[in-house]
């Protein structure tokens, strides 16, 4: 049997990044709603995030949306971060919200247009030099609607050149990670809709190309954790983009809807080498509509924090020989054994050992940052979608 004790070493190296995002406001179609404090510039969203990792001691770093949080002076976000205490991560492309590609960007046929979603993405590496972020998070909202609408073969040919322009600009210590989803914001085929697609994608470039996993971009009833399990076997598994979904992509918090699901991951994760190994970047993708958000983050790492724990604590001696048994029921027993483990309390000792507080969400509360943002952020567009 593994104790809490054997584990707490594993649990040192967890590290979450959070999405600058996720503290701006945000919505549906049908609505986004404005909530007081909410950050109006990227500084703001930084000091929010870095009330998280203050809170957790999980969330070292922020990732950034470009062109959401252009900066005049990149340095000087650097080091602002750096005060705050939180590194800047992944720098995540947008070529979505440019009437320009309306029918693709680095697929599209004009050259005008791909020429231009490349050199954004060049722009982002730039960006890249001067925060020091690791990776370049590329996600595509190109596609079709209707068939017939678009040539998919030449689709992916001007795909794989325009990855191939970008890639080359990528130093050596930097990463190109390729986001995949199925649908939406096209409806009939999605120019990267799988992991497949990305994997061929991206092993075309080299080595320092990898796949991003969203666990939000998968049809209902997909066994998410094979693919983990496939693209570490394959060394391309790059980063998570962690939330959860019931019916789309709902961005909701990690763990929510589905937490099995999250321990199955995250339990392959660990199985195939990628826990506690820095080629394989866990981050949320997330948006808190309705809830508080900074407490919507605190959360969520807390709970990829305890399905982590739980999926340490599976006892693989035991899950091995009933295995070599073939005890089907044995070998689930446990593993729902593992799974079923509360270790709240174990995780509260854990966090009072390194000066943190035992219950963050009480802490966030009694802080008083939250009354102090909404009086001091008045004025100013609030940040969300577009800003
Ligand atoms: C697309 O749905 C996505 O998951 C990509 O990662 C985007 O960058 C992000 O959401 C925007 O929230
Ligand atoms: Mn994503």
């Amino acid at each position: 049997m593994t104790s809490f004790a054997d584990i707490t070493a594993e649990l040192e190296k967890q590290a979450i990044e959070l999405p600058s995002w996720a503290f701006g406001n945000s919505g549906t179609r049908f609505k986004v709603f404005a909530t007081p404090g909410t950050p109006r510039t990227v500084e703001e969203k930084i000091a929010d995030a870095a009330q998280v990792h203050k809170l957790t001691g999980l969330a070292p770093s922020v990732a950034l949306h470009i062109p959401w949080d252009k900066s005049d002076d990149y340095d000087a976000l650097r080091r602002f971060a750096e005060d705050q205490g939180v590194a800047l991560g992944t720098i995540n492309s947008n070529t979505f919200q440019d009437d320009d590609y309306k029918f693709g960007a680095l697929t599209h046929h004009d050259d005008r247009i791909r020429r231009k979603a490349i050199d954004h993405h060049l722009e982002c590496i730039d960006i890249m030099d001067a925060t020091g972020s690791r990776d370049l998070k590329i996600w595509l909202a190109e596609g079709s609607n209707y068939p017939g609408q678009n040539d998919m073969r030449a689709r992916q040919d001007r795909l794989q050149e325009s990855l191939q322009e970008i890639y080359a600009r990528i130093g050596e210590e930097q990463r190109l990670v390729l986001e995949y989803k199925f649908f939406e914001p096209a409806f009939y085929h999605t120019d990267v809709p799988d992991w497949g697609t990305s994997y061929v994608q991206v092993a075309a470039l080299g080595e320092r190309a990898m796949v991003c996993l969203d666990t939000g971009h998968h049809a209902p009833g997909t066994n998410i954790e094979f693919i983990v399990m496939q693209l570490l076997r394959l060394g391309k598994l790059g980063s998570f983009d962690f939330n959860s979904r019931f019916y789309a992509d709902d961005d909701l918090i990690v763990g929510s809807a589905d937490p099995f699901q999250l321990f199955r991951i995250i339990v392959e994760v660990v199985r195939g080498g990628g826990y506690g190994n820095p080629d394989v970047a866990f981050m949320l993708d997330q948006c808190h509509n309705i809830e508080n958000k900074i407490l919507g983050q605190t959360r969520s790492v807390l709970n990829v924090q305890e399905m982590t724990a739980r999926a340490l604590l599976l006892d693989h001696e035991a899950l091995e020989q009933a295995r070599q048994e073939n005890d089907v029921l044995a070998a689930n027993a446990v593993f729902m054994d593992a799974f079923y483990t509360d270790v709240r309390p174990a995780l509260a000792d854990w966090r009072e050992s390194r000066g943190l507080p035992r219950d963050p969400m009480a802490a966030f509360k009694e802080s008083g940052y939250q009354q102090k943002i909404e009086a001091e952020r008045v004025g100013g567009a609030q940040a969300g979608w577009g800003a």
